[in-house]
């Protein structure tokens, strides 16, 4: 063991150790608290990958360094096990997604161990227990309560192969599945919505989070606030009103058509019957195509008139209406007043279809253009807006549209409430019964967990798979009697996963979805995973969050206070994936390197917020390292007093390495350690001092062979147990100083000095630097003015 460091038997025994000494002791200071949180993974039968790795890896090294930091720590780990993949791997391979879902979690957790991670497994989550979903169903019925869920007929994004609803998010820029791939149809269904709605603006604020700028603009922009105005058009001989949405009220002289969403419900009323069968046409062409694909830029405009003309409320001009599907039924009002002289789309219609373009705005107030243009400036052929900027334009005619009662301020959002039922099996039950009418009814709390049935033919087939369970059935009858039927559509995973981090603190709390007292450790105080989560689980949480506080369950409205995304590692520079077939699989290296080696190589590979490039070159050097730690901490032990320059160089590592661990910057960390390390290769001999300080500053990067070391320094207990080095600022300081050179207090240069160089030698250096030189030349010095390790200032004439 002494002069061969065998990784094998270090890290088995560790992690042996950790997990059978329960390694996270109980919480005892809720005021020094520092959760950190990974976003938990899905068990999908899938090895574990590198992606996992580089999630948990660094953020175990982060949690373990807070912890050593002198915080209380509680680091713990779970499972999002419900979902399609178990339910497709499960059909696919004929078992139960239950079963399969078992073996992939066991699998899993034997992998987990391997990274050594310090996880709190005495409050594991597993979404898919009854234990776990029945304060999902409690949530549900939280939200139904305060009218934040609710069913509504909607049209949906219906994926033909996997048989099932998709969210918006899920369907890709090119209107196909991100799951099958199959190309995604639009479908009519009555479904079940939570209000995410209501809280839009309040999900605009970020001030209590310290969040990535990417993210927090991500956010942004899919709230997607719209300030302007809805105006009321009149229509032509029929007692109706058209309402649309515009940011650009302010152009209202310039309308000459309006154009309605083709599932708008209006256009029935409208078509007149000379138009009939080409709009009925238009209407089933565009009922295929998803939103994101009629709201495509490039793509050729197309529409048809319905025969019917509204009247402009500002200038009673006769317009006509057409419909067509750059105008969706989801946004604004479903209906636009189209300004072809400054609006993109619409001049790209009118082009199309002949509709006359007008000219009401202009760039500058001077300028004679008269072409059309898309931005903001002054107002011209508008009444009493001529020669007044558009921005005052929006202003003096909403108060105009809301003097006249035919319209007024709107504010839209882009945002849309979030689409929770899904056609699956493999998911939690909506805890809801429907009486013989059809209406809906809440399942009282007494009856959860509403179990998940198991006599079901869950191979998809159109219609939800829990229809199929006669059990289910005869559950709902027995309890609310003859006639009585289940809600057969069960929940959106991201619902699991929005309120997970609530639970951990006591995972087991049986008396309520989270124990008040585990709340103390709330909000996660840093919560490491993926960027693509930016706007569907992360802003799912927070409106969560900030329901359940309006609830009066929780006393903060933010989950996640600092939110940080790790990098990808990619594999000559495209990312790992099993259609590429070019990933990695870290197994092969923790069998060659061991698990610390990788860990430490991960981090090593590039700014953990970036990644790197995959190389399996480079694990050589850390394996190095590694054993050059192992060599250097068995040298026999000095008894003198460590050399004044050794210790420099130690204190500034463990200023820069403490540093970069709290800012993550991993991978210069481990460059600064190997320079100390470096630095002592040939010493024969080091202090028991050194020693130790070092040992602690590599335990979180490399935790196995740390302990190890640890006790082979002849230490008692855990290196984790013990307080992270710190610094002395004397021997930090440095010995050197950068002077500013000054003439007449105008700078004219820069100097490097030994600190202990006298004022006279200061003064001919700072004359001899080029630039100060020159402008010397025929000047007389008066005076010289210095200050110590700052500056030098020639005060000449
Ligand atoms: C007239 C106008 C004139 C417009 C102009 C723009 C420029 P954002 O900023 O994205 O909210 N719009 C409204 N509802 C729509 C729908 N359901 N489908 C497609 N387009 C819709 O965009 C708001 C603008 O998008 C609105 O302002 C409307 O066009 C269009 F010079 O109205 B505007």
């Amino acid at each position: 063991m002494e002069n061969n460091y065998s990784f094998k038997d270090v890290e088995t025994k560790w992690q042996k150790k950790w997990r059978t000494k329960g390694f996270n002791l109980p919480l005892t200071s809720y005021n020094n608290k520092y959760y950190a949180l990974t976003m938990f993974s899905y068990p999908s039968g899938d090895k574990l990958h590198i992606g996992h790795w580089y999630n948990y890896g660094p953020a175990d090294t982060y949690a373990r360094f807070k912890k050593m930091m002198g915080y209380s720590l509680f680091q713990p780990q779970g499972f999002d096990s419900f979902g399609l993949p178990a339910e497709n791997y499960a059909i696919s391979n004929n078992v139960h997604p239950a079963e399969s879902t078992n073996s992939n979690i066991k699998t899993m957790k034997r992998q987990l161990d391997s990274i050594g991670a310090m996880y709190d497994w005495d409050n594991e989550i597993i979404t898919s227990s009854p234990e776990y979903y029945k304060w999902t169903q409690w949530l549900f019925l939280q939200l139904y309560k305060n009218n934040l869920a609710y069913q509504k007929e909607a049209m949906v994004n219906w994926d033909p192969v996997d048989q099932t609803v998709l969210a918006n998010e899920q369907v890709l820029a090119d209107g196909t599945s991100d799951r099958s791939g199959a190309k995604v149809l639009q479908k009519p269904l009555k479904q079940w919505f939570f209000k995410i709605t209501n809280y839009a603006d309040e999900l605009l604020n970020f001030d209590q989070i310290d969040w990535p700028n990417k993210t927090v603009s991500m956010q942004k922009n899919w709230i997607g606030k719209s300030v302007g105005a809805s105006i009321d058009f009149n229509v032509e001989n029929l007692n109706e009103k058209i309402q649309v949405f515009t940011t650009r009220p302010d152009t209202l002289f310039g309308v000459t058509y309006l154009v309605l969403s083709p599932e708008n419900p209006l256009v029935d009323k409208l078509i007149t019957n000379n138009y009939k069968d080409c709009v009925l046409e238009y209407q089933l062409k565009s009922a295929d195509k998803s939103d994101q694909q009629r709201l495509d830029l490039t793509k050729e405009k197309t529409g048809v008139f319905t025969g019917s003309y509204a009247i402009n409320p500002i200038n009673n001009k006769k317009i006509p209406i057409w419909i067509a599907d750059y105008v969706i039924m989801s946004y604004g009002t479903g209906a636009i007043m189209a300004v072809p002289g400054h609006d993109e789309r619409d001049n790209e219609f009118a082009k199309k279809f002949n509709l006359p373009i007008m000219i009401v705005v202009r760039d500058r107030i001077d300028s004679n253009e008269k072409s059309p243009f898309f931005g903001h400036g002054y107002c011209i052929n508008s009444d009493f807006l001529n020669n007044i900027s558009t921005k005052s334009a929006i202003e003096k005619i909403i108060k105009w549209l809301e003097d006249n009662k035919v319209g007024e301020k709107y504010i839209n959002y882009r945002l849309r409430d979030w689409l929770v039922s899904r056609q699956r099996y493999w998911g939690t039950p909506i805890p809801i019964v429907y009486d013989p009418n059809g209406n809906p009814h809440s399942i009282p709390e007494k009856y959860l967990p509403w179990e998940l049935p198991d006599d079901v033919e869950y191979k998809p087939k159109g219609t939800s798979p829990l229809g199929s369970s006669k059990e289910l059935i005869n559950r709902t009858e027995k309890i609310f009697g003859k006639g009585w039927r289940p809600e057969i559509d069960t929940l959106d995973t991201f619902v699991c996963s929005s309120w997970y981090y609530l639970r951990y603190p006591n995972a087991k709390y049986s008396d309520g979805p989270f124990d008040p007292e585990g709340l103390k450790l709330l909000p996660v105080d840093c919560y490491i995973g993926g960027s693509e989560h930016a706007t569907m689980h992360l802003l799912y949480a927070r409106f969560i969050t900030k329901a359940l506080r309006d609830f009066g369950y929780l006393k903060f409205g933010e989950p996640f206070t600092k939110l940080y995304h790790q990098g990808t590692i990619t594999k000559d520079g495209s990312k790992m994936s099993k259609s590429r077939g070019n990933t990695v699989s870290p197994d092969k290296f923790i069998d060659k390197y061991g698990s610390d080696t990788f860990r430490a190589y991960l981090m090593f590979m590039g700014p953990f917020d970036e990644g790197g490039d995959w190389n399996d070159k480079g694990i050589t050097g850390i394996d190095r390292f590694l054993k050059k730690i192992w060599r250097f901490c068995h040298l026999p032990e000095n008894k003198y007093e460590s050399d004044k320059k050794d210790l420099r160089i130690l204190h500034k590592t463990i200023k820069y390495v403490s540093n970069d661990l709290n800012e993550m910057k991993f991978n210069t960390a481990i460059s600064k350690l190997m320079e100390l390390i470096n630095h002592f290769s040939n010493h024969h001999s080091i202090s028991k001092s050194i020693k130790s300080n070092l040992i602690k500053m590599i335990a979180p990067i490399v935790p196995h062979i740390a302990e190890e070391l640890w006790e082979v320094l002849g230490s008692s207990g855990s290196v984790f147990e013990e307080e992270y080095p710190k610094h002395d600022p004397q021997l930090v300081e440095e010995d050197t100083a950068r002077i500013a050179i000054q003439i007449n207090g105008k700078l004219r240069g820069n100097i490097e000095i030994l600190k202990s160089l006298g004022e006279k030698e200061l003064i001919i250096e700072a004359k001899k630097q080029n630039n100060v030189n020159i402008h010397l030349i025929d000047k007389t010095i008066i005076k010289e003015i210095i200050v110590p390790n700052r500056l030098i200032n020639f005060v000449v004439k």
